[in-house]
């Protein structure tokens, strides 16, 4: 194995406009990898710390390349890995950032991969659980509001989920006709929308109408292509929630814990949805055991709850909150602190989803991912540069991979 010979780090923009950590490793057999973080909107109370882009550049330079360079092999990442946990010396990367941290730690994998000349898929699922061929469901975003759009939708996310697919690559170009189709309706109903920031449509619309609008896009589609698609949720709840009230408002609708639950099971239900992530608060491990029992079929995910972190993931493990994690490296700061989540998940029988941020860059690590870990899905979008970044690359990687 070789060692890290340099670490760059430089402002890059990401999709929103921002600015963010980009992260080169070089490593002493001439090995290269690069890699950006993302960056949330509807940020989970309990992630990892992100820095502003420049202090997180500076911490890292100053505490971290010099534990990294000279000193640690880009194929091990779980050396890498530890290398930065030592760097930040807090428990939640408030000292480098966990955007440092995640860039740092992803382009040493993609470091490590082009050393031995693996595609970063078989790297990673050969140090953690053995290179797989199989092929996550992408869920596609093609309505959206919350956090991510102004004047549309509460829930955050309406997520095409092509299960029939047959392929990977028939389920990417599903998802994009059920983006267009979602345009042809919304004009038939003389609405006009925009888009939100992952190029969902952001129609001025209520929760029960996008309801209606997306039903009626992924029949469409389901009918054209003769494979099931079906549909599911980022409810994004806790940015719906009002702790001090003890209510969930949506529009001017306000639901208690119980009213919110028997909501969604109601939809569950009444759409046959395949996964909602977040129905509930951050905080409500109850509520979200008592959902995962009343929804049967549905995968409930945490992802604010969860936050890819392995002590929270335990606590909903022994209260049977949700039957599925949500994974993001960047919620967590490595992707050794990711795999040990899905691992964790895995044995307590829990489905890990791989996911992007809806501030992105054109980094593909997560495609990877996602397939290093055998997801059963992956969110990451439908259209737009920063999306179809990984969808092509799920495509690609379909390719090498047969
Ligand atoms: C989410 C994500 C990605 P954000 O809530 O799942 O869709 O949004 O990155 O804003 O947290
Ligand atoms: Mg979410």
């Amino acid at each position: 194995m070789t060692l890290v010979e340099a670490v760059s780090l430089r402002r890059v923009l990401d999709s929103r406009g921002n600015p963010t950590v980009e992260a080169d490793v070089l490593t002493e057999a001439g090995g290269f990898g690069r890699a950006a973080a993302p960056s949330g909107a509807s940020t989970g109370e309990y992630e990892a710390v992100e820095r502003p882009p420049s202090e997180a550049i500076a911490a890292a330079r100053q505490h971290a390349v010099p534990r990294l360079v000279g000193e640690v092999h880009a194929g091990d990442q779980r050396e890498v890995d530890a290398a930065l946990h030592a760097a930040d010396g807090t428990d939640d990367f408030s000292e480098i950032g966990a955007n440092s941290a995640v860039a740092i730690s992803m382009a040493a994998a993609k470091a490590g991969a082009d050393t031995i000349g693996l595609p970063l898929f078989q790297h990673l699922g050969g140090a953690f659980r053995g290179a797989r061929a199989s092929f996550p469901v992408p869920l596609g975003n093609v309505v959206g509001g919350g956090e991510h759009a102004a004047e549309s939708t509460a829930i955050q996310e309406f997520l095409a989920a092509p299960v029939g697919a047959p392929s990977v690559t028939e389920a990417v170009f599903a998802n994009a006709e059920v983006h267009a189709t979602v345009a042809d309706v919304l004009d038939e109903r003389g609405l006009s929308a925009a888009k939100g920031d992952e190029g969902a449509w952001a129609p001025p619309v209520d929760d029960e109408t996008a309801f209606e609008i997306v039903d009626e896009a992924t029949d469409r589609v389901a009918d054209a292509r003769g494979f099931e698609i079906g549909f599911g949720l980022d409810v994004a709840a806790a940015e719906l929630y009002d702790a001090d009230d003890g209510v969930y408002r949506a529009g001017d609708t306000e639901r208690t814990p119980e009213e919110q639950r028997d909501w969604i099971a109601g939809l569950a239900d009444e759409y046959d949805l395949v996964y909602v992530e977040d129905p509930l608060d951050e905080n409500d491990f109850e509520g979200f055991a008592a959902l995962t029992e009343q929804v049967g079929d549905t995968l409930v995910c945490g992802d604010d709850l969860f936050v890819t972190n392995v002590d929270r993931l335990e606590r909903g493990i022994e209260t049977g909150a949700g039957d599925s994690i949500l994974v993001k490296p960047n919620q967590i700061g490595t992707l050794t602190d990711a795999f040990d989540a899905v691992e964790r998940a895995g044995r307590a029988g829990m489905a890990a989803v791989v996911s992007h941020r809806s501030g992105e860059t054109e980094d593909t690590t997560i495609a990877h991912l996602a397939v290093a870990t055998d997801a059963p899905f992956v969110k990451t979008g439908t259209v737009g540069g920063e999306r179809t970044a990984k969808l092509n690359e799920l495509i690609r990687i379909a390719e090498d991979a047969v």
